[in-house]
């Protein structure tokens, strides 16, 4: 960890086509909608195993939301042909942030359409976009209450989600990328950065948390993950029991562990589909204006798992295929830069663990 170039979070002053725009009041990450290919096998991974709430159902979708939310969902789960992402939805402060919005990103090039309310149901008028980094984002401010279920205990579960945390893209060029949400007024808490310049991966936030989004360096658009959190650990190790216990552990994809960037304990799953799902808890808060970004080097052993853990090879190579918006898998762009997996020996676990005195990695020695 070292200490963080002074210009860090000054990169994303409006220039060129935003010079004089106010970009919209974004809140935090709300919700996504993911497409996959057996509703059924999803209902009892979201519903089932993770016990989201069901607010809505129709015939081909189900209308998700954690334990604490008052808004209608957090999580559209659709059926559809192929397995994908359909939507990344931000919360705007108020509904006169939509016009905003809508001059913002058609400012930076994006498409752009304002859709009524009920476009998605529970959700008011909103502003959908695929955005500069080719991702189908939705912005918006109204949207159905409904009972938030904080202290209804009788219903939580041992592994009970309480919110949703945020939402993890892969782009193949990530200071790029970084650029395009400091414009959008994020601000960046963490980033993997090597000593040549190259940027690996990089966490912005609104809210008062270490993000609502992260862009990780690969050949994207794609969605890499979105992440819900618990209150506590052992919440996060009981989905682990239970995936044991009805012999899905191969559903586990990383972790249990403790992430060096953010801090948070973290467990990482697949669904039916492949789509990732994170599972976190214990980030820490970053809402002073003056909140110190954290560096770390791409070949800190302790960056993705504090406890040195290596991280398995398809948690760099996978990732879901994103739909534009009218709902057409949005073309990859590769990466041109240097691969965190490639310069990392192996996949993770053989870098330095004390650079200053030049040692080998734990796992290094055992092969
Ligand atoms: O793997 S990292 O420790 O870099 C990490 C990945 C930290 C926080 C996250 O939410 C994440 O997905
Ligand atoms: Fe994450
Ligand atoms: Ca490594």
């Amino acid at each position: 960890m070292t200490p963080s170039p002074a210009d860090a979070q000054s990169a994303g002053a409006p220039t060129g086509a935003t010079a004089g725009l106010t970009p919209p009041d974004v809140v935090r990450c709300a919700y996504a909608e993911l497409v996959v290919t057996d509703l059924e096998a999803s209902r009892w991974f979201y519903t089932g195993l993770l016990g989201l709430v069901v607010t809505a159902e129709t015939k081909d979708a189900l209308y998700l939301r954690s334990f604490e939310d008052y808004l209608h969902h957090c999580l559209v789960v659709r059926q559809g042909p192929v397995a994908a992402c359909a939507k990344l939805a931000y919360r705007l402060r108020s509904a006169a942030e939509l016009d905003r919005a809508q001059a913002y990103l058609e400012a930076v090039g994006a498409t752009v359409r304002r859709v009524p309310a009920g476009t998605t149901l529970g959700i008011g008028e909103a502003v959908q976009a695929l955005d500069p980094l080719g991702f189908p984002v939705e912005f918006f401010y109204e949207a159905e209450h409904v009972e938030r279920f904080t202290q209804r205990y009788d219903l939580h579960g041992a592994g009970a989600i309480t919110r949703f945390d945020h939402f993890n893209v892969v782009v193949p060029d990530v200071p790029a990328g970084t650029r395009y949400y400091q414009g959008l007024g994020f601000r960046v808490s963490e980033d993997i950065r090597d000593d040549e310049g190259t940027v690996y991966a990089s966490w912005l936030h609104r809210k008062a948390t270490v993000h609502d989004v992260a862009l990780t360096g690969g050949d994207g658009p794609r969605l890499h993950h979105v992440a819900f959190s618990t209150h506590e650990r052992s919440q996060i190790l009981h989905l682990c029991d239970h995936l044991g216990a009805v012999r899905r552990s191969d559903q586990i994809e990383r972790g249990p562990g403790r992430h060096g960037v953010t801090n948070a304990f973290y467990l990482y799953l697949l669904d039916p589909d492949g789509h990732r799902i994170e599972i976190y808890t214990h980030d820490y808060y970053t809402g002073d204006p003056d909140n110190p970004l954290i560096t770390w080097d791409v070949h800190d052993n302790q960056r993705r798992d504090f406890w040195g853990s290596p991280v398995v090879p398809s948690w760099y190579t996978e990732a879901s295929t994103v739909l534009d918006l009218d709902g057409e898998p949005v073309p990859l762009v590769e990466r041109t830069e240097q691969r965190e997996a490639e310069v990392t020996v192996g996949a993770d676990g053989f870098s330095l663990n004390r650079s200053a005195e030049g040692g080998e990695g734990k796992i290094g020695q055992q092969v």
